[in-house]
């Protein structure tokens, strides 16, 4: 019977935490609500890397494993961009993997007011022909990617990320050792692609006598 102290204070306590945590919510929310965001006139684009789980959210995830998602948001109506992949130091020396030339980037306003996510684009590492690099053995292929907005030069998104190797097939937040660089990848034979080709011609010229 020499405990009546600690037993007093606990409800005590929680109750302080519950009002803590309230105010806390209160606070959050009013503060979203509060967050101006207009739609002021020029290029306020903005383009994010997204990898797995895609969640489309307005933040830049600059590690990524296999595939992955460029996502725009804030692009004016009929806006269209050059998406183009380069290899970055130390991966490669700025060599261009991949062009996508005057690709739809946003079909409508941007957003006065509420955040405006407009078109997503999905890329994977083998895609981008990373497989004649060599990945870093923690980071994976070290990658720039340089959105081009046309109409409006010198108004360029870069992002710079890291792309894990498509072989690895779940990214592995615990310390594992690392595989060894050197994996005898055989090189993918090209398959005996015969085309569908049924052109029959109607060409057919009744011949009445
Ligand atoms: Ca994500
Ligand atoms: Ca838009
Ligand atoms: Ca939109």
């Amino acid at each position: 019977m020499t405990y009546p102290r600690l037993r007093m204070s606990t409800p005590v306590r929680l109750a302080i935490g519950g009002v803590v945590c309230a105010a806390a919510l209160i606070a959050a929310a009013t503060l979203a609500e509060a967050a101006p965001a207009g739609d002021p006139p020029g290029a306020n684009g903005t383009v994010k890397i997204d990898g797995r789980a895609f969640d489309g959210d307005i933040d830049n995830e600059p590690h990524v494993t296999c595939d992955f998602q460029v996502n725009f948001f804030n692009f004016d109506d009929d806006e269209h961009a050059n998406i183009v992949f380069t290899v970055h130091p130390p991966t490669g020396p700025g060599t261009e993997l991949l062009r996508l030339d005057n690709a739809l980037v946003s079909d409508d306003p941007a957003g006065g007011g509420d955040p405006d996510p407009d078109e997503t684009f999905l890329f994977s590492a083998s895609q981008l022909g990373l497989d004649a690099y060599t990945a870093h053995p923690q980071q994976g292929f070290h990658v720039k990617l340089t959105v081009e907005r046309i109409g409006a030069p010198g108004a360029g998104k870069h992002k710079v990320f890291w792309i894990g190797p498509c072989a690895s097939p779940s990214p592995t937040p615990s310390r594992t050792p690392s595989s060894p660089p050197t994996s005898p990848s055989t090189p993918p034979s090209s398959p005996p692609s015969s085309p569908p080709s049924s052109s029959t011609s109607p060409s057919s010229s009744p011949s009445s006598p």
